[in-house]
């Protein structure tokens, strides 16, 4: 089928040069030869049942081990799928390569034939032939140049020019923009700021700024992408900032007094609205600049930060602890029940909704691993792949899935790979009985609940019918239920589900102030 593709290298040089495991749903073509060779030079091999699902899995381990992950599938129905998830991997900056089957018979047929291109352009940085190794090698290195992102290849006999689709300065794919005398800037910038802030974002991950970001004296905090960059339990640390966050958010605290913002490796696709100073310049800069010299003068210059400003940045373990400590019981106190109940040291992955926003806020990170999400797409129903992911990256790690009533459908039969894998993942179903996050606009719009509400759909009886142990909670002895639930979860014999029911009204208001 595949004579011209050299198939073993392709394994060999895939295994060498991008972290596993493939993830894949296979064809009857070259995507199936690949996955024996893949095999053979020793990459573990993850069938999905999703295209979708599959992007969404190698990005996240992409984003984890900093190599890119990868996928493959058929041509045509396998590409319009995939392009879905290398949306994600685009617009969360994460480093994928995807190899698929194109038509592999000239002898005329065009069954499944689609214009891949066409089909990818919005979301790879680019789609070229691949046939040897070199071409892998090549694909790797450009998922991995800034911005980070997904770069497609067509497994084909017949080399062919790649297409490099054209983007916008706004697109997810171009880099942060940084201006070449940033750093000079800053310096001259900090001499007369007292109340500087720092924002750190998703570049600058993977660079091992967290000992230098918590030695500093202003207040620190990150982006939703970035979150525990700068280890949270730091004094310092000053929570996390979207850009729409409320009086009470983090930002709504310490920007309202700010005269210097400084943004390190912030890229415009990860804020949801404008994140800027009450006065005085924002100076962004790139985390490569940030050479130890330049670090050490940076830090001896915030010597210099008010004292009183700096500690505002201990307003973020103070709304950690009034969303726990609410009357009613939310997911904050939920979440507070898992970082204390559940063995190990649980990394916390969310899907997207209004209990992301709180676990945003409530979850303490210590590190970048401790906590992850869709925090630059919020990308709604990929948090089940991205936490298997986390499982298959670390399976020695509790992973525990923070997911509403919309994000727990879209992928539900991937966690039969938790079962087969026995993944010490924990999935959190946090139900209000629907779209808290869109119900919200609908209020604030005058219109009716009628497109936000969802009819009961005991998710943990699919769970317990995929061989998943299940509970469902809710009512007034859900707290003490659940401490007993998480208890009684041994991560290493495999995963668990649980849903809990909370009250509508209570839930809805959980996020005034925040967003
Ligand atoms: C792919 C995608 N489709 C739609 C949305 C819009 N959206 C954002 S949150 C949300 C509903 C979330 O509901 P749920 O998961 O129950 O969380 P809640 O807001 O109730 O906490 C939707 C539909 C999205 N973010 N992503
Ligand atoms: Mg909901």
């Amino acid at each position: 089928v595949s004579m011209d593709i050299e198939i073993d290298e392709l394994g060999t040089v895939v295994a060498g040069h991008c972290s596993g495991p493939m993830f894949a749903v296979p064809g009857g073509g070259p995507s199936l030869d690949l996955l024996h060779s893949v095999a053979e030079a020793g990459m573990d091999v993850v069938l999905a049942h999703s295209e979708m699902s599959a992007a969404v899995m190698a990005a996240t381990v992409g984003r984890l081990t900093g190599r890119p992950g990868v996928v493959t599938t058929i041509r045509g129905p396998g590409v319009a799928g995939l392009a879905s998830g290398l949306a994600f991997a685009s617009l969360e900056g994460d480093p994928v390569v995807s190899l698929s089957e194109l038509l592999t018979d000239t002898g005329g047929t065009v069954h499944k034939w689609m214009d891949h291109p066409g089909l990818l352009a919005a979301s790879v940085k680019q789609y070229g032939s691949c046939s040897i190794g070199r071409d892998v090698e090549r694909a790797a290195s450009l998922a991995l140049a800034p911005r980070r992102g997904p770069v497609a290849l067509g497994l084909s006999e017949v080399h062919f020019e790649p297409f490099r689709p054209s983007f916008r300065a706004a697109d997810a794919r171009s880099p942060a923009p940084v201006a070449s005398d940033a750093v000079t800037r800053l310096r001259s910038a900090l001499a007369g700021a007292s109340c500087p802030v720092l924002v750190v974002g998703s570049g600058a991950r993977h660079h091992d700024l967290g000992a230098w970001l918590a030695g500093l004296a202003c207040p620190v905090g990150t982006t939703a992408a970035a979150k525990g960059i700068i280890p949270e339990t730091s004094p310092n640390s000053a929570g996390v900032m979207t850009g729409a966050g409320g009086v009470a958010a983090p930002e709504g605290v310490l920007l309202s007094r700010a005269d210097l913002l400084v943004r390190i490796g912030v890229h415009p696709h990860e804020l949801l609205g404008p994140l800027l100073p009450a006065s005085g310049p924002t100076i962004d800069l790139d985390p490569q600049a940030l050479s130890l010299e330049v670090r050490a003068s940076i830090g001896a210059l915030l010597d210099r930060v008010d004292a009183d400003f700096a500690a505002l940045a201990a307003n973020a373990r103070g709304l950690r602890a009034r969303l726990i400590e609410q009357e009613d019981f939310l997911p904050a106190a939920a979440l507070a029940t898992v970082a204390s109940r559940v063995r190990g040291t649980p990394r916390l992955v969310t899907d997207t909704g209004d209990f992301c926003t709180v676990a945003e806020h409530v979850w303490s990170a210590a590190d970048e691993s401790g906590f992850l999400g869709a925090g630059s797409s919020r990308f709604m129903g990929t948090g089940i792949a991205m936490a298997l992911a986390c499982g298959l990256v670390d399976p020695g790690r509790p992973t525990v899935l923070a997911v509403g009533d919309g994000g727990i459908g879209p992928a539900f039969g991937e966690l039969t790979l938790a079962v087969e894998r026995r993944l010490p993942l924990l999935v959190l179903h946090l139900s209000d009985g629907g779209f808290a996050s869109i119900r919200g606009r609908a209020r604030t719009r005058g219109l009716s609940g009628r497109f936000t509400e969802l009819p009961d759909r005991s998710w943990w009886r699919a769970a317990e019918g995929l061989g998943i142990p299940s509970a469902t909670l809710g009512g007034t002895s859900t707290a003490e239920d659940l401490a007993a639930v998480l208890e009684a979860w041994d991560p290493a014999r495999g995963p668990s589900f649980v849903s809990v029911r909370f009250e509508m009204e209570a839930y809805q208001r959980m996020t005034e102030g925040l967003r």
